[in-house]
């Protein structure tokens, strides 16, 4: 599968799990084609489903690792991958360790994992995949007592969480500010952990992001509506040698992990 395609899959995907997106598109763009900064996967660090097991796919289509990240309060760990041609996106892929998590959270991802298919993360469709496995709605609720990440992701599983629109490329917008005033003029509700604006031009970076679209999910004793993915909008600052900063701010991303936290 080329990269196009791949990414094509994920867009209609994501599309399903945050239907605001196509509206944000029209507002944004102005009818005008966006640039996506980056997208991000969420994972469990378990045998055949860690980091390296989703990034495979993205090696084998010329992506190369990068920047290393630490969360310690939320228990996980990142990477993020660029390809070689910077106009494709880069990936954000997380996991969460669960031997630090309590003894209750790890059996219920090891009854998830016990439905996985043999080699399910070696199908490059996985990506845009889903939850592969069923979740019952007090397994839900348990892993959302511990950890919002474990939830989500037993609730949603392998897909792009969000997209992320390059406001450096938007033709009608100049600050994050400024996109950020369009979006809740048009009613959109935006993620104002540690400050609707994340990161600064002092860390090359400044990120803002949605709450996530509520969408249902089916459990496996019946559906529920929960937050599901959400869009996400950067504006990179140049580097001393001129050259738009490329890596990604633990501190910032820490916030953005929250967008869908239960609003
Ligand atoms: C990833 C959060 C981090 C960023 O741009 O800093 C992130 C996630 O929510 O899975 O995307
Ligand atoms: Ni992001």
């Amino acid at each position: 599968m080329d990269i196009n395609t791949l990414f094509n899959h994920m867009w209609q995907d994501y599309l399903h799990q945050c239907p605001s997106a196509d509206a944000i598109h029209q507002l944004l763009g102005k009818g005008e084609a966006i640039i996506n900064d980056h997208v991000a996967f969420r994972t469990f660090r378990a045998p055949g489903l860690g980091i390296d097991k989703l990034a495979q796919h993205f090696l084998a289509l010329g992506y190369e690792a990068k920047g290393e990240y630490h969360f310690e309060a939320k228990k996980l760990y990142a990477r993020h991958y660029e390809h070689p041609d910077a106009s494709q996106p880069k990936v954000f892929i997380s996991e969460l360790m669960l031997e630090q998590c309590s003894e209750a959270l790890q059996a219920i991802v090891a009854d998830l994992v016990a439905q996985l298919p043999q080699g399910y993360t070696d199908d490059v469709a996985h990506l845009y995949g889903g939850a592969p496995w069923l979740v019952t709605q007090a397994q839900y609720r348990s892993l959302l007592a511990e950890s919002e990440y474990a939830a989500w992701l037993s609730a949603f599983g392998f897909r792009a969480n969000h997209f992320t629109v390059s406001v450096n490329d938007l033709s009608g917008f100049d600050t994050l500010q400024g996109v950020n005033d369009a979006l809740k003029g048009s009613g959109f509700v935006l993620n104002s952990a540690g400050g609707e604006i994340k990161g600064s031009a002092e860390v090359l970076l400044e990120q803002s992001s949605t709450m996530a679209d509520k969408v249902a999910v089916a459990f496996k004793d019946g559906a529920l509506e929960i937050p599901a993915c959400f869009y996400e909008f950067a504006l990179r600052y140049p580097m001393a040698d001129g050259a738009l900063y490329t890596g990604f701010v633990a501190a910032s991303a820490d916030k953005i992990f929250e967008s869908t936290n239960a609003g």
